[in-house]
């Protein structure tokens, strides 16, 4: 387990429900593979988001998969709030079975005290401040955005507590880190750029091809050849002296059009 889980396993005893926060577009690799054993019968709702960057059919496809082995899931877009409505109904009937168990043992009501687990960059402070109503929590386009766990108060019968991204120690298997580096939630500056470039290029070429055809001004011939990168370079006019492609900022480009969405919604794995 890392440090950084352990750290917030002290948080568990304070909290009714864990939001387990996960990426539409890598639904099973951005998860935790044993959160269940130390969460232990706490009540869990796995939260995906950016599900306005995954192929919907195939979210649609996750959240019976993951509901048919008994985890309540939703999927959202926490920059909007899309989909929260649906999460606060699941919050609803949480909060409603403790405030009933708490006045079984003759105690008052208190609020919700919800808590947002998951890998960084995830979504979880967005999620937060869609459930809070408002930008209480620091957010931003890159990992390492919340420093440490943080309490933001509402009004009204809920406590949401923020915590830092951490990563599980299975993200550096290989297959995952890349992937997990597509989309943004990998530590920045570790893995090559030009790497995720290139599974990214890969996926999309096996995918739909003619999104880098549209996007980036190729011909087919070129996005299907053996270096898409030089290819997109060359069109884009990335070149370093003596005219060779600067192959850094043709890869940071097409990563970073993939993270946005504007090659289109997909989704990086499927059940
Ligand atoms: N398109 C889209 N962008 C999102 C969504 N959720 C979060 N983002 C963006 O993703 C980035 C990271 O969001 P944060 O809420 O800071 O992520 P975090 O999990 O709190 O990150 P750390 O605190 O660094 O671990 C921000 O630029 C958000 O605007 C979503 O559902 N859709
Ligand atoms: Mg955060």
């Amino acid at each position: 387990m890392p440090a950084g889980i352990k750290s917030l396993r002290q948080y568990l005893k304070f909290v009714d429900i864990v939001l387990e926060v996960a990426d539409a577009r890598l639904p099973a690799a951005s998860r935790y593979p044993d959160l269940g054993t130390i969460l232990g019968n706490r009540t869990r709702i796995l939260v995906l988001t950016r599900a306005d960057l995954a192929d919907p059919v195939a979210t649609a496809r996750w959240l019976e998969v993951f509901q048919a082995g008994g985890t309540p899931a939703v999927a959202v877009n926490a920059r909007t709030g899309e989909g929260v409505r649906a999460l606060r109904q699941q919050m609803a009937g949480t909060a409603k079975e403790k405030r009933g168990k708490l006045a079984q043992k003759g105690l008052r009501a208190r609020p919700l005290r919800v808590m947002a687990l998951g890998i960084p960059n995830v979504g979880k402070s967005s999620l937060l401040n869609r459930l809070a109503g408002r930008g209480a929590a620091r957010t931003g386009d890159r990992p390492g955005i919340t420093r440490g766990p943080q309490w933001i108060r509402i009004e009204g019968n809920m406590e949401l507590l923020d915590t830092p991204g951490v990563l599980w120690s299975h993200w550096q298997e290989p297959g995952t880190a890349l992937w997990l580096g597509a989309i943004g939630c990998a530590p920045e500056g570790i893995l090559p750029v030009t790497e995720i470039a290139n599974l990214v290029g890969e996926f999309l070429l096996g995918k739909a091809p003619e999104v880098l055809v549209t996007r980036y001004g190729i011909t087919r011939q070129e996005a299907e050849g053996a270096n898409l990168l030089e290819a997109i370079g060359r069109r884009r006019g990335y070149l370093l002296p003596g005219g060779i492609v600067d192959q850094e900022k043709t890869a940071l480009a097409l990563v970073n059009d993939f993270r946005a969405g504007y090659l289109g919604r997909f989704t990086l794995e499927l059940p």
